[in-house]
């Protein structure tokens, strides 16, 4: 029997990851670039036991939907084969109990802190010892999104050429201490999703006639994003976040059949941060496979912002979150 904990945030792209080459292995057409934030975060307990079985899988104190407990299973898998292939003793079957610290019904994404947290504890209650990278491989494998939450700070994914994935890892750009900026999540009411941004991603790489168009922008706006990253240019990366995630809705919308993730209020918000452009303060949007809005600016102006968005009808709540750590140790 042994046993791991571990902690891991959600992180928001300014450069979209969008589209998969290979879906077994969990690779992208492109690179991507992210911060890691202090909020929304993931708590993940792993203990495996010696006998052989199924696992047993606990989210938010409820048993997994058998889709959700196949997926934690195969990463699972890939601990207890690494184990092997270690020879260390092959672990058997896990008890695996999750919490996030924020509601599921919120609709934020948890698939990033989420593998994170599990690649994590999995690893370190097998007795596994990885390197920052290996682990960011491992939490690909589970959901694309969660390699980046592996680090803290701004994280870029590297596309990586190789069949076998093993250069596609998420890489350090800038502590999280470096830069004082801050996220404000702008929660917008809205029901369960119509279609899972997995399927959405798999439709745009099949059918939009606009993903190759995407895939040889994005090369761009990634290395215009590290740039404005290392030299903490708030506004080159404001506009490159924004170029981004309008292509990724322009290719969606492409999708057959069209994936529309917006709500009223989202295009509501996307004004209002136009206004605070126009008025003098930086803020810059960002809005993934769903109907929320992330708005980017300078530490100092979150107040403004905050109060600006929760004015927006339709916002549910707004999130203030800074710059938050890689996965920890519980
Ligand atoms: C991102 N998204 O870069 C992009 C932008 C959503 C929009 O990564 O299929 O849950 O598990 O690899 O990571 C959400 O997709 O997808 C995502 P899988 P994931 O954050």
């Amino acid at each position: 029997m042994s046993e791991a904990g571990a902690r891991a945030r959600s992180n928001i792209a300014f450069v979209k990851y969008w589209g998969k080459r290979d879906e077994a292995l969990v690779l992208p057409h492109t690179g991507s670039l992210s911060l890691t934030l202090d909020a929304l975060a993931t708590e993940t307990r792993v203990r495996f036991s010696e006998e052989a079985g199924p696992d047993e899988v606990q989210l938010d104190g409820e048993r997994a939907r058998p889709e959700e407990a196949r997926r934690v299973s195969a990463l699972l898998d890939l601990v207890r084969a690494e184990a092997q292939r270690q020879g260390v003793a092959r672990p058997g079957r896990a008890r695996v109990e999750s919490r996030n610290d924020f509601p599921p019904a919120a609709g934020l994404a948890s698939s990033a802190s989420g593998f994170a947290a599990l690649a994590a504890a999995a690893a370190w209650a097998a007795g596994l010892d990885l390197s920052p990278g290996a682990l960011s491989i491992l939490a690909r494998r589970g959901s694309g999104s969660a390699c980046r939450s592996v680090l803290g700070g701004f994280v870029e994914w590297v596309r990586g050429e190789r069949a076998d994935g093993e250069d596609s890892v998420a890489r350090p750009l800038l502590a999280r201490n470096a830069w004082d900026v801050s996220v404000c999540i702008a929660v917008v009411e809205a029901g369960r999703k119509e279609r899972s941004s997995r399927d959405a991603m798999r439709d745009s790489a099949t059918t939009s006639p606009f993903f190759d168009a995407w895939v040889r922008t994005t090369a761009e706006d990634l290395e215009s994003a590290r740039a404005a990253v290392l030299s903490r240019d708030l506004e080159r990366l404001g506009e490159v976040a924004e170029r981004s995630f309008l292509r990724m809705h322009a290719v969606a919308l492409g999708n057959a059949p069209p994936a529309i993730f917006w709500k009223p209020p989202t295009l509501a918000l996307l004004e209002r941060v136009r206004g605070l452009r126009a008025g003098g303060v930086g803020a810059w949007a960002t809005v993934d496979a769903g109907p929320h809005v992330a708005v980017l600016s300078a530490a100092g102006d979150s107040g403004r912002v905050a109060e600006s968005l929760r004015a927006v009808s339709g916002v549910r709540e707004v999130r203030v979150c800074r710059p938050g750590p890689g996965v920890e140790r519980l």
